[in-house]
């Protein structure tokens, strides 16, 4: 799994509360339809057990296309779905706590928003980074401030392991995001708020192939 880590695409996170009434499943199969090759599984405001019924179907549907699934800040959720991974926080258990706990196989993600917790993450043995929010978001309530652009042409040349980029991107700027570095790319409202989820992606990627 760890050789396809992120890869030169868009990385897409559910987020039920901005999927314009479709479920997580079904924006799932959506992404699929669109042949999505990373989905993380995000929602902060269900149960345990809803999460866990839900990750199960995406463990399966992803599963069966090849399509790598991570799991938002839950290693007890990763782990019983057999997820390929866990997207971790700067305010989670410690890279190294979680490496014991899920073992080489499976893939940490961290966030980080500075070059010290980029360089802290690469060695305490991250597979791979988030960096951002790179535009200002409302889709995460405690994101830090916009990064920036320039933030992201000076770091994205030092960064040893696979990156994503995140935070406010759309098909009007996410030009400039491949522009100033990012390969891997990831959208929430603007792909699970969609009408057309499937239409959206084909243009982000238009708009992607003409860089
Ligand atoms: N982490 C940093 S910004 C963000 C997360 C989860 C939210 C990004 O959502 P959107 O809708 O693509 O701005
Ligand atoms: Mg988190």
């Amino acid at each position: 799994m760890k050789d396809r880590v992120l890869g030169t695409d868009l990385y897409c996170i559910t987020d039920e509360g901005l999927s314009k009434g479709r479920d997580n499943i079904e924006v799932v199969n959506e992404l699929l339809r669109a042949d999505i090759k990373i989905i993380q599984y995000r929602a902060k405001n269900k149960s345990m057990k809803g999460k866990y019924e839900e990750c199960r179907k995406i463990r399966k549907l992803t599963a069966e296309r090849g399509v790598t699934f991570i799991v938002n800040d839950h290693i007890d959720l990763a782990l019983a779905v057999e997820a390929d991974g866990v997207h971790i926080g700067q305010g989670d258990l410690p890279i190294e706590v979680v490496r014991r706990l899920i073992g080489d196989k499976m893939i940490i993600g961290l966030s980080t928003h500075s070059p010290e917790e980029i360089e802290n993450g690469v060695r305490a043995g991250a597979d791979y980074l988030g960096i951002g929010p790179v535009f200002s978001t409302s889709t995460k309530e405690d994101a830090s401030p916009p990064l920036g652009l320039d933030y992201l042409r000076d770091v994205a040349d030092k960064i040893k392991i696979p990156f994503v980029v995140i935070g406010g991107i759309t098909e009007a700027n996410i030009g400039s995001v491949r522009e100033s570095g990012a390969e891997c790319i990831c959208l929430i409202s603007e792909i699970v708020g969609a009408e057309d989820i499937g239409e959206k992606i084909r243009g982000l990627r238009k708009c992607l192939e003409k860089k």
